[in-house]
């Protein structure tokens, strides 16, 4: 594929400013080689015919340096990915900081009351608090030790090792370790190489995970569970019980969900779920590895779909009953699109009036500074600029580039497994001529036009922002609303702008589906339209000179 142009030649603005100024402006007192890193990962938007949009640097090393929003590898395995199933005991292997600064910091909701065991482990925080002894002697004896208490006191159906930067640079074993113990108690027992400092960022740590459930979990149960229409739910992870809200509207369109990676989940569902029909992905980023290899291995194919925002909702929808291809499915999702849609526009036309033309920035980890832009849209707001903090060329440009990306020293760090059929298992759920009957309806199997293509012409997208980029942002445009997480939060308020954490919602949620569509345009709404911010100055803003007198001479 030839390579669209790196800056369009078009006459655009954005808010009034010419974007290509603007991006001058936000790497004009960087250094010269950072200045040059930063303008392949700041990009101005411009999409051609076939949705060639420029390419955007990322996935690569944050400059030492600049504050990013970043987390490490195992943040992204044992928190993102593996944190939200509930009956898996996990165990941070590494000193006690690693364990409890993530302990109960990400939102990921779940329900216990599902499985018949009751098992939930989440509220837990369990490590093998390395101490120096292990450091210089191994933490190999401790590690079994631990894995035999927490079997003692827990008896869970599975138990997984998280390795953190100190277990990779002493070289423990974890996996010898794991192997040794899954023998020795019968259950299921396996590790994760997901040291912090591997890769650039957390999707290192979404890769591993990936792999290792596909390897010690997926397939182990055959059993096929009652149901027309099967389904797998990748890449929600039920953040403010956004996957309940998903849960009830496939409940209600007739829809078995066989196993959610891993939003309210249990590790019998990963077991499982090789026996449904289709995987949908609504994060691309953290979990297209384990669709791709179950689509290799079993024969399911996947397809995107994205429940943030209400017409969003009803397009996935109409996607999956496509698939299957039954008018009575078909009848009952749009009877309960049509069911849920009116107070859906019943919150638009009343808020709607009072948000329509704000502008809007976002800046999260590598799916939801894309999805949210449709719950925006839907209020009549502009999005300048968006970026991802860790996603790669295909989340912003699409999958089509994909044979295009160089896979650099970091990535190749990651192990790629080799999948191939499975000699009884796979079984193709469609031919290759239905695939291209149903591709050619709309259902875009094993696609995603990625962030760009759905951005406005001159928008900027912005790769791994910088806090300093941030505050530039902040004084250039002044937005409406900023949204980014935690760490950004109070300097934006800081500068007299809303924000909202698009991580863990502000103790907010669910957005997702149609009740959650209604939650955010409230929320957005209350917001934007907030008074308290003009009344946010500082004491040197009002009195520039402040009087004081030496309390001893
Ligand atoms: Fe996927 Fe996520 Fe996201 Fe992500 Fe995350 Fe998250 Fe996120 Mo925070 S899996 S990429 S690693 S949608 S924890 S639920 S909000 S950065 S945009």
């Amino acid at each position: 594929m030839a390579k669209p142009a790196a800056t369009p030649k078009k006459d655009i603005a954005v808010d009034g400013l010419d974007p290509e100024k603007v991006k001058a402006a936000l790497i004009d007192r960087y250094p010269t080689k950072v200045a040059r890193k930063r303008a392949g990962q700041i990009i101005v938007n411009s999409i051609a015919p076939g949705d060639a949009v420029p390419a955007v640097q990322s996935n690569v090393r944050t400059v030492p340096g600049l504050m990013g929003q970043r987390g490490c590898c195992y943040a992204g395995c044992k928190g993102v990915v593996l944190g939200p199933t509930r009956d898996i005991v996990n165990i941070t292997h590494g000193p006690i900081g690693c364990g409890y600064y993530s302990w109960l910091t990400r939102r990921n909701q779940t329900d216990p009351s599902t499985t018949p065991d009751g098992h939930n482990f989440m509220t837990y925080c369990f490590s093998t608090d390395m101490q120096d002894e292990q450091i210089i002697f191994g933490g190999e004896k401790k590690l079994a030790q631990a894995i035999q208490e927490a079997y003692d006191h827990f008896h869970p159906k599975a138990i997984a090792v998280f390795a953190t930067c100190p277990v990779g640079l002493i070289g423990d074993d974890i996996h010898t370790v794991c192997k040794k113990m899954k023998e020795k108690l019968g259950i299921n027992v396996f590790g994760f190489s997901c040291e912090g400092y591997k890769g650039v960022s957390q999707s290192a740590g979404h890769h591993i995970a990936n792999n290792q459930i596909f390897k010690h979990v997926v397939g182990l149960d055959d059993t096929v569970r009652e149901g027309k229409y099967k389904l797998n739910l990748l890449g929600e992870y039920n953040i403010g019980g956004d996957a309940f809200e998903i849960e009830r509207i496939f409940e209600k369109c007739g829809l078995t969900l066989i196993s959610t990676f891993s939003g309210n989940s249990s590790i019998d569902g990963f077991a499982n779920a090789h026996t449904a029909d289709l995987n949908l992905i609504m994060c691309h980023r953290s979990i297209n590895y384990v669709a791709e290899m179950m689509e290799k291995k079993y024969g399911l194919p996947w397809i995107k779909v994205n429940f943030i925002g209400a017409g969003a909702t009803a397009k996935s929808l109409r996607k999956i009953a496509l698939y299957y291809g039954e008018p009575a499915l078909m009848a009952r999702v749009e009877a309960v699109i049509a069911e849920e849609m009116p107070r859906v526009t019943a919150a638009l036309e009343e808020i709607r009036p009072r948000t329509q033309g704000k502008r809007a920035m976002l800046f999260v980890g590598g799916s939801r500074a894309h999805h949210y832009q449709e719950l925006f849209t839907e209020l009549g707001m502009t999005v300048l600029s968006a970026g991802y903090e860790f996603a790669h060329r295909d989340d912003y440009e699409g999958r089509k580039v994909l044979p295009d990306i160089k896979v650099d020293a970091d990535s190749r760090n990651i192990e790629e497994l080799t999948v191939h059929p499975d000699p009884e298992r796979y079984r193709p759920r469609k031919s290759p001529e239905e695939m291209e009957r149903l591709r050619a309806e709309g259902v875009p199997f094993s696609e995603y036009r990625g962030m760009m293509p759905e951005m406005a012409e001159g928008s900027l997208v912005i790769d791994d922002i910088s806090q300093y980029e941030t505050d530039a942002m902040l004084e250039i445009f002044k937005p409406d609303i900023f949204c980014a997480g935690i760490k950004e939060k109070y300097t934006v308020q800081k500068h007299g702008i809303p924000m909202k954490q698009l991580h863990s919602y502000d103790y907010g949620g669910p957005y997702a589906g149609f009740a959650g569509a209604v939650n955010f345009y409230r929320e957005i709404d209350r917001m934007v339209n907030s008074k308290v911010w003009d009344y946010l100055k500082a004491p040197w803003q009002k009195n520039p000179e402040l009087s004081a007198t030496y309390a001893w001479a």
